[in-house]
């Protein structure tokens, strides 16, 4: 008999098998992994080793299912969405693992069969950070619906070895610290060192006859580039995502005969350089800082991609024809678009096909998501640069280019000047190459994630292209969020509540279904247990601020919460420059009539990038007011202010479900979207916004008289800049006010914050901070008074935590299979 027919036989006998869901098998499945894979015993097994022996009992559910999903979707010759993203922010895996499999208490009486708390282990996990705020936390979002709702659907990255840095507050300002995640054994990855990739840099561009094209890429350094697999479990199926990230491989790298004659920083040289470029995410948000290291990391993780998903395609025999019916490709935002020249240099160059032919491939494969209008954050590569390190791939960007202005000069008669605009290569000095273009021109669609940025994109920044390619490439998918995480792990005093009021926990991946919550909003007892479920969580979150900063904050007061990256067009400044007024308000009162007053803890949680200065400034000048009302005996607790230091995903779950308020109070038409203002509403928080993003589309849901927005349109902004530049009103009294109190000294050296009078009022206002003032402390006033009204609270409460079903991303996900992807969903035990 051949190997083959033995093992095969006896294997398909072992896979068929059901892993045990039964507490004493899970209990011994921990023990051996204690025991065989840790090292340790009953008696000398600490909360990190219980931690890790139980997650990998939970890593070997997961892989099967991993392995049985991708059987069945190879089996029938599925569609596969190939979410490309440099960012994917997943946090932490053991909770929601456990829920997905409906195992969670299990493990906890597991865990108490140990001598651990469930609660505590799960504190030990360090969150997976590959992403800097709602761009890679969508990327994760998504991998979870695609999962979720059973679609082929796989998430490809980088492995940073340093996420987003940690964030601490020293003496008030931002200090940051890398993000040692990998220190501790990660049962989250399948090391897959049998798939990797050759990555090439820098070289020449020969002219041959023996390729297709004429040209090879010659003299290149080599990179060997290998997977690292991260099951993506999903709740209420048996099928599971994945993530698969990208790695340098180091070793044969090492250079012997340096190190043995004693050149140690030459021995290890070209190790270094292939491990650099993944070592650190760059911590920019909204924002493009130019580094040719970030150049280098989009090409290796586009290369090993793109080869990836060539080589499971040639798997199938299928002809390059029916690529695109096999293969969809979603570039999450510009980061990953040089994956549009790599397709089609591997196509033309290596596959011997024409241009025309590796084309039509190329744009009925890639998709474009838009998530930003910032002209900052707008991606473009100097042509030196690109031409040094990507020899190869410029001229083929300059071929795209031609053919491109050749189609349009052809189809609309134009002037220069038009061309010139629309070109992918903009002719400043040096020239660039603009990425959102070159991904425009090489996808089938493109994507706003919101309807109010879909609109402005279209309006704005790529309304030439609609003259050229027509309206109907130009789409809407607005975002969405994983409501196992969000609300279902995040909240378990919510979701008790939405299971028993809709009978099962079906709501969890057909969130609609939490509509029925409204039947009950009339009901005294469900209101009431509404209430304690967020004083609960308000009572959790002030221990964590307790623990995290030292403050003593009252879980009866209004939370006010505002978490987000720092970034001037978000508005922090605007929040803190409130409570500012509040502050002076607060000050002039008798005491009695302060003690009339709502009581509020202002909380606000987020990093700003390591070299944006106004934002660091903005973080000192929050701890700087929160030092004075803090320690302000006039004050108490009628107002305090807390700096949360290090948001991440898992400090999220507990401030998210604990607002009474939340703040999403971007300059109009600067927000694409937002994505917490979705998870704040859906824990039962009302919002104060402006109209901006996705808060347009949830008040549409929830009703106007729902939600607290102010401020002016997105319509309006450009004229209002103009004023403020050319014929400025006088300023607010109030906010001159607030002024006077900052030169006056109490908050420090006024000469330090003055930057931030400047960039708040007058030309340096930019993002309107003067203009919507007076309205933003209108609406503060509106929230107050309804606070004071409980009853009325509560209904709002309750009409918005139920109204929140389209903003799962569930929905999203099916928006972009329907009207992007073209792919139907398959469940693996159907
Ligand atoms: I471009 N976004 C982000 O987090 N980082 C970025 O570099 C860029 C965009 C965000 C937008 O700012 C949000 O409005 C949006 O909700 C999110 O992407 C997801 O679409």
């Amino acid at each position: 008999t051949k190997r083959s027919d033995v093992s095969n036989s006896e294997y398909a006998k072992f896979v068929s098998q059901e892993v045990p869901r039964d507490e004493v098998s899970i209990l011994n499945s921990v023990f051996s992994h204690l025991a065989y894979t840790f090292h340790k015993n009953p008696s000398n097994t600490e909360a990190m080793d219980a931690y890790n022996g139980i997650a990998f009992t939970i890593r070997d559910r997961l892989l099967k299912r991993l392995e049985d999903t991708d059987s069945h979707f190879i089996s029938i010759n599925a569609k596969r969405i190939n979410y490309m993203s440099m960012e994917f922010l997943i946090g932490r895996t053991f909770d929601n693992a456990m829920l997905a499999l409906g195992l969670r208490k299990e493990y906890s009486a597991v865990s108490n069969t140990l001598g651990f708390n469930l609660e505590d282990l799960i504190d030990e996990e360090r969150d997976a950070a590959l992403g800097n705020g709602g761009l890679g936390r969508l990327a994760a979002c998504f991998v979870d619906s695609m999962a979720c709702c059973n679609y082929n659907g796989w998430g490809y990255g980088l492995r940073y070895r340093y996420g987003m840095f940690q964030q601490q507050i020293i003496n008030g300002y931002q200090v940051e610290a890398p993000d040692c995640w990998m220190d501790n054994p990660n049962p989250w990855e399948f090391p897959r060192p049998e798939i990797s990739y050759k990555v090439k840099f820098y070289g020449n561009i020969a002219k041959t006859p023996s390729t297709s094209s004429g040209y090879t890429w010659e003299n290149a350094v080599e990179y060997d580039v290998m997977a690292f697999d991260t099951p993506v479990p999903a709740f209420g199926t048996k099928n599971v995502g994945n993530i698969r990230l990208w790695s340098c491989k180091t070793n044969d790298l090492f250079d012997l005969n340096r190190f043995n004659a004693g050149d140690y920083p030459g021995a290890t040289g070209n190790m270094v350089a292939a491990d650099i470029l993944t070592y650190v995410l760059y911590p920019n948000d909204n924002q493009n800082a130019g580094k040719e290291l970030r150049l280098k990391q989009e090409y290796m993780f586009v290369s090993a991609t793109i080869q990836d998903i060539i080589h499971r395609f040639k798997l199938t025999g299928k002809p390059w024809s029916e690529f695109h019916e096999l293969v969809a490709i979603q570039l999450n935002d510009t980061h990953p678009t040089l994956g549009i020249a790599e397709l089609q240099r591997i196509l033309v160059d290596e596959e011997a096909m024409s241009w025309d032919a590796a084309w039509d491939i190329v744009t009925k494969s890639f998709a474009f998501t838009n998530h930003t209008i910032l002209p900052e954050a707008l991606e473009k590569w100097p042509v030196p640069m690109m031409g040094k390190i990507l020899p190869r791939h410029l001229g083929i960007i300059f071929d795209i280019n031609l053919f491109f202005l050749q189609h349009v000069e052809k189809s609309i008669p134009s002037e220069r000047e038009f061309l010139s605009r629309i070109s992918i290569i903009e002719e400043s000095s040096p020239q660039q190459v603009r990425m959102a273009y070159l991904a425009i021109v090489g996808s089938h669609r493109v994507n706003g994630v919101a309807q109010i940025h879909s609109d402005i994109i279209k309006a704005t920044i790529f309304s030439e292209f609609v003259k050229v390619f027509g309206s109907d490439k130009f789409v809407n998918v607005t975002n969405g969020v994983t409501t196992r995480r969000w609300v279902n792990q995040c909240n378990p005093g919510l979701s008790a509540l939405i299971t028993e009021t809709v009978g099962d926990e079906s709501w969890v991946d057909d969130y609609p279904k939490a509509h029925l919550l409204e039947s009950r909003v009339n009901d005294e007892d469900f209101r009431k247990r509404w209430w304690d479920v967020k004083q609960a969580n308000k009572l959790r979150l002030a221990t964590y601020i307790k623990d995290t900063c030292g403050i003593t904050v009252n879980h009866d007061a209004l939370f006010d919460i505002q978490v987000k990256r720092i970034h001037e067009y978000k508005r922090q400044l605007m929040n803190i420059l409130g409570v500012i007024h509040r502050y002076n308000t607060l000050k002039k009162m008798t005491p009695e009539q302060r003690q009339d007053q709502v009581h509020r803890v202002i909380i606000f949680a987020g990093k700003s990038a390591s070299g944006y200065y106004i934002a660091k400034l903005i973080i000192k000048f929050i701890n700087s007011v929160a030092d004075v009302v803090n320690n302000d005996k006039d004050i108490g607790d009628v107002l305090k202010v807390v700096f949360i230091p290090d948001y991440c995903v898992s400090a999220a779950e507990v401030i998210v479900p604990a607002s009474d308020i939340s703040q999403h109070i971007s300059t109009a038409g600067t927000e694409a979207s937002g994505t917490s203002n979705m998870k704040f509403v859906m824990n039962g928080g009302l919002i104060l916004g402006t109209v901006d993003g996705a808060n347009v589309e949830i008040a549409e849901e929830v009703g106007d008289d729902q939600i607290f927005m102010f401020g002016v349109l997105a319509h309006e902004v450009d004229e209002f800049r103009f004023n403020l530049r050319y014929h400025p009103d006088p300023l607010d009294a109030n906010l001159q006010a607030v002024y006077d109190t900052i030169k006056s000294g109490v908050f420090g050296n006024p000469d330090e914050f003055n930057p931030l009078v400047e960039c708040s009022h007058g030309p340096g206002d930019n993002y309107l901070v003067s203009v919507d003032f007076a309205s933003y402390l209108m609406a503060q006033d509106a929230v107050d008074a309804l606070y004071k009204d409980r009853e009325s609270w509560i209904t709002k409460s309750i009409l918005c935590g139920s109204r929140m079903g389209k903003f799962t991303s569930d929905r999203s996900i099916t928006d972009y299979a329907e009207n992007i992807w073209n792919i139907e969903p398959s469940a693996v035990d159907a």
